[in-house]
């Protein structure tokens, strides 16, 4: 009895030490996702698409962060970013971002 006693503290005491570790795990994995999640999306259509060359040409309507209005033009990408399923002629929504006066996109997820 005093035995289970014992191991019921100890796990206890291994439980409480644990869980600020667990937290801020968590903490430090959601974060990145959540941000991605609230940036706001632009909407637009594929005119051409490069994966290859990592090329999109998009013809889209306003992109609030980037101060821009509606147009057709051409943005850089990583491999990854666009989703296999995305093909010239799609409606797609999209997170661009300016890095070093270059314009590319970051998320594409295809609209309904
Ligand atoms: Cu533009």
């Amino acid at each position: 009895m005093k035995q289970l006693v014992l191991r019921a503290a100890m796990a206890l005491a291994f439980a409480s030490f644990l869980q600020p570790v667990i937290a801020m795990d968590h903490a430090a994995l959601a974060a990145p996702a959540a941000k991605a999640a609230s940036q706001p999306m632009s909407a637009g259509t594929v005119r051409r698409l490069n994966k290859a060359a990592g090329s999109i040409t998009i013809s889209h309507g306003p992109i609030e962060n980037l101060g821009m209005g509606a147009m057709t033009m051409t943005f850089t990408f990583k491999p990854g970013v666009v989703p296999a399923s995305v093909k010239e002629g799609d409606k797609v929504r999209f997170r661009a971002e300016e890095k070093d006066g270059q314009y590319t996109v970051v998320r594409v997820v295809p609209a309904k």
